[in-house]
Order: structure tokens, then sequence, then C-alpha cells
């Protein structure tokens, strides 16, 4: 659930980047911290291994202007894709208030894409997180020769509908659009209890 902090008027949200291996979490992160005007973010902090793969955790804090003057912080979290860090992932996941699920469009990390998003339903499940609406899917590395068809990708990864944005995260194409799409369902969340009991 996301936190409000109506003495500060400020809320605080945690996105969670999640996906197979290599699929370009990390480069989503780095993009948005490139992008993003120095006094409206910290620190991107990378906890890698000696060959840049995510060991723990991508962290970055980021302020992205206010809704109804309350200012919304948002602490974007990637976790590390490799498939035996599946307790690190779980972990990671705790109280996410949003997630974008980075597939990679390469035809052959297909089953790669399917087992990682087994993976984070099971954690939600397991975190019995309500996440409402407050999911994305990103279908990265557009810019690849073997990259499939959107119309495939969607048939095998998206059954659901979840907004969906092609990207080229190394390039930054798709990756502000996909962080305005997770923010707005996020608070969205936030709202959507209270309008019900209004
Ligand atoms: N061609 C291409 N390469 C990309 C793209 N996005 C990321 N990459 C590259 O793919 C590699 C892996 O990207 P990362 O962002 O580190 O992947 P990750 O999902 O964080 O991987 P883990 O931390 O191991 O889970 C890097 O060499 C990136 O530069 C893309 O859109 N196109
Ligand atoms: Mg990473």
């Amino acid at each position: 659930m996301p936190f409000v902090n109506y003495a500060a008027k400020e809320i605080n949200l945690k996105l969670v980047y999640y996906g197979p291996g290599l699929s370009g979490k990390t480069e989503n992160a780095k993009w948005i911290h490139r992008k993003t005007d120095p006094e409206r973010r910290g620190a991107l902090l990378q906890l890698t291994t000696d060959s840049e793969r995510t060991l723990f955790f991508d962290f970055m804090p980021l302020t992205l202007g206010t809704i109804r003057g309350f200012r919304v912080r948002v602490h974007v979290y990637t976790v590390p894709g490799q498939i035996y860090y599946a307790a690190t992932r779980k972990l990671v996941m705790r109280s996410a208030d949003g997630v974008v699920f980075v597939a990679d469009s390469q035809e052959q990390r297909m089953d790669a894409n399917v087992e990682s998003l087994d993976n984070l339903h099971r954690d939600v499940a397991e975190h019995r997180l309500d996440l409402g609406d407050a999911y994305v899917m990103q279908y990265n590395k557009r810019d690849t020769p073997d990259a499939l068809p959107l119309a495939e990708l969607r048939a095998a990864l998206n059954p659901a509908g979840w907004p969906e944005f092609a990207a080229v995260a190394v390039r930054g194409d798709g990756v502000f659009d996909t962080l305005r799409a997770v923010t707005r369902l996020a608070v969205a969340q936030l709202q959507a209890p209270r309008a019900a009991g209004q």
C-alpha cells in the first residue's frame, strides 16, 4: 500500500521492475536517472556483480511532481533477473505498489519471459500484495534482429491486457512512457478505495 505522509504532504510509492535476466531492467533505471533533473532524484544505487548483473537490487528515489497538493515520491527498484536469485526477487517485491514487467522481445528469451512472469505472480501471491491494476508490460529490445512481433508477445505474455509499451531502453524509447503509466496506476490504487467510500 502506498505510504501517504499527510504532515509532509507526500505520497511514497514503491515501483518494482521485474523480468528475466538481461531483459533491460537496470537499463531502464539508468536511463531514468540520466534524464531526470538532479534536484528531483537521489543517487542510483546499483549492487552488481563484476559483470554488471544486478546482484541484489538497484534503487533510486525520484520526485515526480504533485497530485492534489501531495508530492509524489517514487522509489524505483529493479530485481536481479538471474534464475538463482529467486529469494532476493521475492524480498524486493515486498510492499510493492506497482510493477513493470520488462520482457525481452528476442525469440530465444520467450521461455525465460514466461518463467519470470510465473514467478512474479507467485511472489505477488506469497506476499498477498494487492496491486489492483498497477501492472505495466514493457516489450524491451525492440531493436534486436530477432525481436518477435508485438502481437506474438502480447498473446504469450499479456493475456490480462495490462497497459503495454514497446521499448529500446538503451536509447530511452518507451522508458518514460512506462514509468508514467505505472506511476499513474499506482496512484489510482490509492484513490480507488477512497472514492468507493465517499
Ligand atoms: N540492443 C539492446 N540492448 C539492450 C536493451 N536494453 C538493455 N540492453 C542491454 O542488455 C544488457 C542487459 O541489460 P540490463 O539492464 O543490465 O539487464 P537486467 O534486466 O538488469 O539484467 P539482470 O540485472 O541480470 O536481471 C546490457 O548489455 C544492456 O545494455 C535494448 O533495448 N536493446
Ligand atoms: Mg539488473
